[in-house]
């Protein structure tokens, strides 16, 4: 909007590095030469900032760098990738050799002593294997391998003892190296990339290393058993909605029927580790979590799903049929004894709070450029030639750029509930909108050979890592 800028993720330009890939792929050469030229000027070694968040940085710098080098070759971007790498890789540098993933870099620079850190996200510290493990294949340097699968392996011995057992909580214990104690479970927020990093570890790794298909397999037979849900729709529609557990010290909880956009990519991945596994069922719950997330998006007045919503379940994951009182009641019920008792009604909060049939709250109106449900179909697509999938992309393409576009680029919508033409559109566009979200949408629909999924792998940040092929 203002054409101004946020310094983030350590202040090193995010963007710049993360769409390094993206302009490759869209043969924009003439801008991805400018743009490596000022990359390799990126001093890694100091930060203004105080802190660095080492997942971020490793997804969108290090995972740009690497794909940016498998898709172009020029070895001043692996050289690039080297010199972060090694920088990382001080992070790991704990008495327990769990990282601190939330760091103090020029403490570090000085050589204070550092330990990781007792409250941890799941998504944080398990999520840094495939940059790590793809800097590892292209340098032969097993170091940064050695780093992040110690993490997995840990993971691994602890999958059976959380209090769901096959899930790890989304919060956990770095410093004790203990991933059982907390009591929220789900694909979504904060866990996310993990569970997406074990099929595609397999990949990776061409399935030399037995612990991903395990890793994934018991994760994903308690995520679709006890996180996952129908919600009850007018059009009864044959959909899945990926929300949270909770289980407290009693081993006694429940499910959350909530919904977010960050949890989009779920489809992708079971309908990946279904053809990789060769598992027909996960191809079946990654198609109706996809279609979850686009009806999501139909559902909403712009076409555009909103960042956290939750929804009516059905008595159980098969079909039931739409009942509008039910739905009535069930809002009501959900927004809590003091709302009723200062005279709210149903009627009243679905005309205030814009709700569509089979919503009971909106927590978060925002879309924030997001990637997730387009990565899902664009997965989905890829794996089934479904043709209904490639006009829905049309679609959310089309609601997204009449939406959000502005002069300059595109911004963050503040409500996706608005259809009164007052949506307002905020001075915000991460950096994943370039790196991920247009990504996907130009790949849908270009030819399938292009970054086929027969030869690339993406990060969670869309970057494509070449799989290496046995010699
Ligand atoms: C991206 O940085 C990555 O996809 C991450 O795994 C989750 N959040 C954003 C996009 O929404």
């Amino acid at each position: 909007m203002t054409g101004g800028k946020k310094n983030t993720f350590g202040g090193w330009a995010a963007t710049l590095v993360d769409a390094l890939d993206t302009l490759w792929i869209m043969d924009l050469k003439d801008e991805f030469a400018e743009a490596v030229a000022a990359a390799l000027t990126i001093d890694f070694s100091g930060t203004h900032m105080e802190q660095v968040n080492v997942f971020e940085t490793t997804i969108r710098y290090l995972g740009g760098f690497l794909s940016a080098y498998d898709l172009s070759g020029d070895d001043r971007l692996r050289v690039k990738a080297i010199e972060l790498g090694e920088m990382l890789l001080v992070a790991f540098d704990t008495p327990n050799r769990m990282p601190v993933t939330r760091w103090r870099v020029m403490d570090a620079r000085k050589g204070y002593a550092q330990k990781a850190h007792s409250i941890t996200l799941l998504a944080e510290i398990g999520s840094l294997t495939m940059e790590f493990t793809r800097l590892a294949q292209v340098t032969g340097d097993s170091r940064w391998y050695d780093a992040t699968y110690r993490i997995m392996e840990a993971l691994s011995q602890q999958q059976g003892h959380t209090r769901l057992p096959g899930m790890w909580p989304v919060l956990v214990n770095a410093q004790e190296m203990n991933f059982t104690w907390h009591d929220t479970y789900t694909l979504g927020s904060m866990s996310d990339s993990l569970y997406e990093y074990f099929p595609k570890m397999h990949i990776l790794l061409g399935g030399l290393e037995p612990m991903y298909e395990k890793l994934y397999r018991e994760s994903m037979e308690t995520a679709i058993r006890y996180t996952m849900f129908r919600p009850m729709t007018p059009d009864i529609a044959d959909i899945l909605v990926a929300g949270a557990a909770h289980v407290n010290e009693n081993y006694m909880g429940g499910l959350e029927f909530s919904g977010q956009h960050l949890v989009c990519f779920a489809g992708g991945m079971l309908a990946l580790g279904g053809k990789v596994f060769e598992i027909a069922r996960h191809l079946d719950i990654g198609r109706r979590l996809t279609d979850g997330c686009t009806w999501t998006y139909r559902a909403l007045p712009l076409g555009i799903m909103p960042e956290t919503f939750s929804m009516i379940e059905c008595p159980t994951n098969e079909a039931c049929d739409w009942n509008e009182t039910l739905w009535k009641e069930k809002v009501l019920e959900r927004r809590g004894p003091e709302a009723i008792s200062q005279g709210a009604t149903a009627d009243l909060i679905i005309e205030y709070d814009r709700l569509p049939q089979g919503f009971a709250s909106i927590g978060d109106r925002r879309y924030v450029l997001r990637p997730e449900a387009i990565e899902s179909v664009f997965v989905m697509y890829r794996i089934t030639g479904r043709e209904d999938l490639f006009h829905e992309a049309w679609d959310m393409f089309r609601a997204i750029e009449e939406n959000t576009k502005t002069e300059l680029g595109n911004g963050a919508l503040a409500d996706v509930t608005r259809a009164d033409g007052k949506v307002s559109v905020m001075d915000s566009m991460e950096s994943f909108w370039l790196a991920e979200t247009l990504k996907y949408f130009y790949l849908i629909f270009s030819e399938p050979g292009l970054i086929s999924l027969d030869d690339y792998v993406f990060n969670t940040e869309a970057h494509p890592f070449k799989i290496p092929k046995p010699v």
